[in-house]
């Protein structure tokens, strides 16, 4: 026993402390979950930890996630005991306007990510992980807490076989086995060799010890940083409440503060204000920079046919070759996304996440931790699989861009698994996202440059299949923008479409030009943020509304365009044509005629429609009722 184990212990125990005294100063939050760990931490920021909290985007600064981040009462105690906050702004926990919330935020800046939404915080972390080795090349390392409960969420399995199929030796994961999780029991409770055994075949250094042992503790870390190669995993094992006979190892204790938090203090030796000086990074360097040339966009020319998804694999080339901060991940299907392109222009910045979404969105997560500007890529079907990491990561503040193909019923013969049909509604759903749908090739060249400034979740939906090129190369296009392309003073109908529904709105406005009838054809590239004032001029001014979209009906372009007139007195009938019934497998054709959403529904639409408003007037006050009788 050495005075230095004793300092460790002592701090241990003021982790405790503080973690009961601002539990308890809010009514509410995870105490036991906290005092589990703290040895560990009290190690891990007294020797290990090297991070400068006087500048906390010091690149070369170590990571430290909370997997388990209802342990934040043990991060903010870290955090008093670094110096960064006071006793007082700790005490300040989950109350209203306080930074100190019931779960690490980046609010905070020394926290990278937002956790709370068990496993994530390791994958996140494999992914900051793969910047410093691979983007930054920078020997910083990731330090990340996991709870032993938190282990059940596949998620986790998928950061384990990535960090160790990339030898992410710069990964040290921790395991706080208390045995316990929210209810009961885990699966494997005090089973150390259940984790050691899984841990080892996904290829990571294991280490058993027991977590309150600071000595044994201290040699563990120690044996990680040593480790070359692989990553390593410390599987503590640990009691949930331990130092407190009243909670410890008890079930029913988890998630709230203790009964006689004064009481608790004492037995553990009452409060603490012990300073840590936690070690600044000890190397000198800057993060890698990747040479770059001027942006040349691809360009298509007009009477000539591409999807989007192409344009979209090619302009992320050039943006590529332009910015050397931009980085493609992908999951598995480049060859479909086109991010195969950049794998083969610039392979260093390609990252494969093979089939393993959440993995994939937690990379770009991680990877924009430390400036990078990601573009993620797969069906947009599959991203569904990753939508809390997505969620989360507008909680993290995150700027990530995502794009997803194989949008809708257009895709054909693959049928509904592979179709993406409530995509546009689960990204307009998420706090401050970008919901871009571009319809033409030159127009999503113009857009992808913009993803990368754009703060937040930027999802962009691409189209399979190749469409006419409607716009010329150079053409401007914005974020925020729509593009009337049918226009004249006598619009009897509008209609909205947007990707591959537009170019059916233009076959339909066609047929229905060959009958007299004038339509006006918006091109809704952006569904979020809208361009209210191009819908609502065309709202007035036409008097009849057909939104068109290969999406189902709930929360795609006809409710973004419903959202623009809501507040807007009288306004006309829209109607929305959309995907309602379950499709199967044909020609894209046949699939956009069965789902009534081609030209020749969109033209029958139309007609009734306008025999309908025509029958009151375009201009009057009768038109707007916005009932469908
Ligand atoms: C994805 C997800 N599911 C459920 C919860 C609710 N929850 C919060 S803590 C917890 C138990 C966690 O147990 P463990 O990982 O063992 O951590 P401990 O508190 O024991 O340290 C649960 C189920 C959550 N936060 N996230
Ligand atoms: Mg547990």
């Amino acid at each position: 026993m050495t005075s230095q184990h004793d300092e460790w212990r002592e701090l241990g125990q003021q982790l405790r402390v503080d973690s009961i005294r601002s539990s308890s100063a809010a009514g509410s939050g995870h105490p036991t979950s906290s005092m589990s760990a703290a040895d560990l931490m009290a190690v891990l920021m007294s020797k290990y930890l090297h991070y400068d909290f006087g500048t906390p985007d010091d690149p070369r600064n170590d990571h430290l996630i909370f997997s388990k981040g209802h342990a934040s009462p043990l991060l903010y105690a870290m955090f008093k005991a670094a110096g960064a906050i006071g006793d007082d702004e700790m005490l300040t926990f989950r109350r209203f306007g306080s930074r100190i919330e019931g779960h690490p935020t980046p609010v905070l800046p020394w926290v990278d990510v937002a956790t709370g939404s068990l496993g994530q915080g390791l994958p996140i972390s494999v992914g900051v992980a793969l910047a410093g080795k691979r983007l930054d090349r920078l020997p910083y390392r990731v330090w990340c807490l996991c709870g032993d409960s938190e282990m059940a969420e596949g998620s986790m399995w998928e950061a384990f076989e990535q960090a160790g199929f990339h030898g992410l030796d710069n990964l040290t994961a921790v395991i706080d086995v208390n045995r316990l999780g929210q209810t009961g029991p885990t699966m494997h409770e005090w089973d150390l060799d259940a984790y050691r055994r899984r841990a080892e075949a996904f290829g990571w250094k294991a280490i058993e010890i027991d977590g309150h042992d600071v000595a044994a503790i201290d040699r563990a870390y120690a044996r990680a940083i040593e480790t070359t190669g692989q990553p390593t995993v410390i599987i503590a094992k640990t009691e949930k409440g331990h130092g407190v006979k009243a909670v410890a190892d008890q079930p029913g204790r988890h998630g709230k503060p203790l009964d006689d938090p004064d009481a608790a203090i004492e037995e553990l030796g009452g409060i603490r204000s012990i300073h840590v000086e936690v070690a600044r990074p000890d190397f000198t360097g800057r993060p890698h920079a990747f040479p770059t040339t001027t942006l040349t966009l691809p360009s298509y020319e007009p009477g000539t046919k591409e999807a989007t998804r192409k344009a979209f694999g090619d302009a992320l080339v050039a943006l590529g070759k332009a910015r050397g901060d931009v980085v493609a991940v992908d999951g598995e299907v480049g060859n479909s996304t086109y991010t195969e392109e950049f794998a083969k222009a610039l392979p260093d910045r390609f990252f494969q996440s093979y089939i393993a979404e959440q993995q994939m969105i937690a990379t770009a997560v991680g990877f924009q931790v430390r400036g990078w500007k990601p573009f993620a890529a797969t069906f947009a079907a599959f991203l569904s699989r990753a939508y809390d990491f997505v969620r989360m990561a507008a909680v993290s503040r995150a700027n990530i861009a995502l794009t997803g193909s194989h949008a809708g019923v257009s895709i054909g013969e693959d049928g509904p698994s592979q179709m993406a049909l409530e995509d546009l509604a689960a990204f307009r759903a998420v706090h401050g996202s970008t919901v871009l749908y571009p319809s033409d090739p030159n127009q999503t060249a113009a857009l992808v440059p913009q993803m990368a400034d754009r703060a937040g979740i930027v999802f962009m939906r691409t189209t399979r299949e190749k469409t006419p090129i409607l716009y010329q190369p150079g053409e401007p296009f914005h974020i925020g923008g729509a593009r009337v392309v049918r226009q004249t003073d006598d619009d009897a109908v509008t209609l909205i479409g947007a990707g591959i529904t537009l170019h059916e709105a233009l076959a339909a406005a066609d047929a229905l030009g060959a009958e007299g009838i004038a339509a006006r054809v918006i091109d809704l590239y952006t569904l979020k943020p809208i361009d209210a004032e191009t819908v609502r001029a065309a709202a007035r001014e036409t008097g009849a509304i057909i939104t068109v979209e290969d999406h189902w009906p709930e929360g795609g372009i006809g409710d973004a365009v419903l959202e623009c007139l809501a507040a807007e007195q009288p306004h006309p009938i829209v109607v929305k044509l959309a995907v309602r019934s379950m499709p199967g497998s044909g020609t894209p054709a046949e699939l956009l005629a069965a789902a009534g959403i081609d030209a020749t529904h969109i033209a029958d639409s139309a007609r009734e429609l306008i025999g309908r408003a025509g029958a009151r007037g375009r201009s009057g006050t009768e038109v707007g009722s916005g009932r469908r009788e």
